[in-house]
Formats: structure tokens, C-alpha cells, sequence
């Protein structure tokens, strides 16, 4: 007797599956909590480009640290997942640098602006949507304690003055990312706790550190909360709860992107990059003004890039978040 075996399903039906709507539930838990995963909404087809493009910019970083006489060997042999670590351990800087890089590509542009995530952002943020200037590449490589982020809000990292915009963001990971590939911890409920105190990582981290820090004795009461994220969900922020990465303690390296939006005539906190990005207007589409975000490079304005010292990369990095959180000695 055969089974009958259920016929492959169509990239339609696939599509027509997949979550570009948030539930009234969905929307109360995230305000009351301050973050919510929501699962299914790419496939691996939508996030492939954006791997792909990832990938070409790690294989750049190679041949240029191989062209200054820093890297040996390309280590083009590895995959995603692996060839940054091999090059990392080679240079020890060369994944922060790819973290700061901050040359908006394409592909990248394309799924920070995807229909389907906009709808998801719309329901929080109304109809008119524009892109926040801070997105990352997260290079969390294994055993890297540069990319493990200590409890912070993201409010703390802007200029004071934009506390009050709402700019929630979205996590996205290339991998399924659980606790073992350090995936995000929160304090449930803690977006209600207003700005709370930061201190520089540096003092008390590695001195090399850019982060800042909310120290424990300093974070709200609430239960933390490890959320693992299944490749093709979408971890939603709210700017204000108190959350942090954990250690990766895989063989993998645990490639994120984050993503934030907000209304456009509201203050972003880092003018100092580029002007938020109008994606919607009305609920509407626009056609995307990508000229201050495509092709330039952010590092120029927050520094963190040097390709003769990768070593020196990560000491290099300031922003607004550095003067706003130095205590006077
Ligand atoms: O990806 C990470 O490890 C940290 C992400 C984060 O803290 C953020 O997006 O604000």
C-alpha cells in the first residue's frame, strides 16, 4: 500500500499562508510587553537575497584585508554560517567591521521596505511610515564577546529628544535562533518603565566596548523572557523595553538584521546619518527615496571602519549615545 504523500504546495499557497497581519490579541501583547514574535512571516526564498548579499560583503571584507596584507587566507571554502569566524579568528576585528560597514544594499532595502512587514508595522505605527536611519547587520560569531549586547533600551543609543517617538523595530535572524545562538532576552512589560539609567560597557566590559549598559541593579522588576526566534518569524521591539542578546554558544554564526520604523515628522534621535525614509503615506506605497541610505557608508559618520587595523575598529565607534552617557568625572 502507498501513502499518498501531500502534493508540494505552490509559492502561492505558501505566500497566502504566511502572517501580514497582527491579531487585536497580538497587538495587546505587544503593547503590554513591549515585544512580540511573530512566526511566518518569510519564507526562505523571501530571505535568501538578503543572505546572498550578506555574504558578498563578507567575501569583500576578505579580499581587502587579504590586499592589505591581513588576511592569509580567504577562506572561501566556508559557508555562511562559518567564513566570518574563520576570518575573524585570522583578524580579530573583521566582524565589527562588517557590523559597522553600513553600506545599505539593495536587497537589504527591499525587505526593510517588504509589503508584508509594513503591513505588520502599519497596524502599530498607522499609515504613514518611515524608516528610522539605525539598522544593523548583527556578525554575532561564536565565543565573540563584542557581539553578546548588554540589557539596554534602544531609546539610549539617540539623541535625547526622541524618547517620545514610537520606533518599533523588527529582528530578524537567518538561522533559527535559540538560546544556544544567543537569540534576544527581555524584561516583559519593561517599555513601561520610561528611560532608564545606562553607563558605558566600557567601564565595566571590554574597553574596546561601544555598547552601553543598564546594570542589573538598575532594570525594572519582570520576568526575563529568552525568546528563540524560528527562521522566518520576526521578533517585534518596542524601543523602550530593556532587552539584550545572549552569548552564542554554537558553531554558527548567528547573522541578524534589525530594523526600525517610526512617523517621518517626528524626531529620530541620529540625524547625525541620514533623515528617516518615507516607505508609506496614507497607507499607501511611495517610491522609496533611497539616495541618503543606498551606497553610503555609515562609517564614515560613526566610525568603527579601518581596514589597516581591524584590531583598532571597535574602539573607533561613538555616536550620540557615548556624550549623552558619560558621567562628568
Ligand atoms: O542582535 C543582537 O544581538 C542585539 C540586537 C539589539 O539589541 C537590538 O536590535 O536592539
Amino acid at each position: 500500500m502507498s501513502a499518498t504523500r501531500p502534493a508540494a504546495q505552490t509559492s502561492a499557497q505558501l505566500t497566502a499562508q504566511l502572517t501580514a497581519q497582527l491579531t487585536a490579541e497580538q497587538i495587546a501583547r505587544f503593547r503590554a510587553d513591549g515585544f512580540l514574535l511573530v512566526p511566518d512571516v518569510f519564507t526562505a526564498a523571501d530571505l535568501q537575497p538578503v543572505i546572498n548579499e550578506i555574504a558578498g560583503k563578507v567575501d569583500r571584507l576578505a579580499r581587502d584585508l587579504s590586499q592589505c596584507g591581513r588576511l592569509a587566507n580567504l577562506h572561501a571554502e566556508a559557508g555562511f554560517y562559518q567564513r566570518l569566524t574563520l576570518i575573524e579568528r585570522e583578524c580579530p576585528g573583521a566582524s565589527v567591521m562588517l557590523h559597522t560597514a553600513g553600506v545599505l544594499e539593495p536587497a537589504l532595502a527591499a525587505l526593510w521596505s517588504h509589503p508584508r512587514l509594513l503591513d505588520l508595522i502599519g497596524q502599530l505605527l498607522g499609515p504613514d511610515i518611515a524608516g528610522h536611519p539605525v539598522w544593523n547587520i548583527r556578525t554575532k560569531t561564536p565565543d565573540n564577546p563584542l557581539a553578546t549586547v548588554p540589557w539596554h533600551q534602544d531609546t539610549a543609543y539617540l539623541a535625547p529628544g526622541s524618547e517620545t517617538t514610537f520606533q518599533p523595530a523588527a529582528w530578524i535572524p537567518f538561522l533559527n535562533a535559540g538560546e544556544r545562538e544567543g537569540t534576544l532576552q527581555f524584561v516583559r512589560g519593561g517599555n513601561k518603565s520610561g528611560v532608564l539609567p545606562h553607563r558605558l560597557h566600557r567601564d565595566q566590559g571590554p574597553r574596546n566596548s561601544w555598547y552601553l549598559q543598564i546594570l542589573e541593579s538598575d532594570l525594572p522588576a519582570g520576568e526575563r523572557v529568552t525568546v528563540p526566534v524560528p527562521f522566518g518569524s520576526v521578533l517585534l521591539l518596542d524601543q523602550l523595553v530593556p532587552h539584550r542578546s545572549t552569548e552564542n554558544f554554537s558553531d554558527r554564526i548567528r547573522w541578524s538584521v534589525d530594523l526600525r520604523w517610526q512617523r517621518p515628522d517626528q524626531p529620530t534621535g541620529m540625524d547625525t546619518i541620514a533623515p528617516p525614509v518615507r516607505m508609506r503615506v496614507g497607507g499607501a506605497p511611495v517610491k522609496i527615496d533611497w539616495d541618503a541610505y543606498l551606497g553610503h557608508n555609515r562609517s564614515e559618520k560613526l566610525g568603527g571602519f579601518n581596514i589597516d587595523d581591524p584590531a583598532k575598529a571597535a574602539g573607533a565607534i561613538s555616536g550620540p549615545w557615548i556624550e549623552r552617557w558619560t558621567r562628568p568625572a
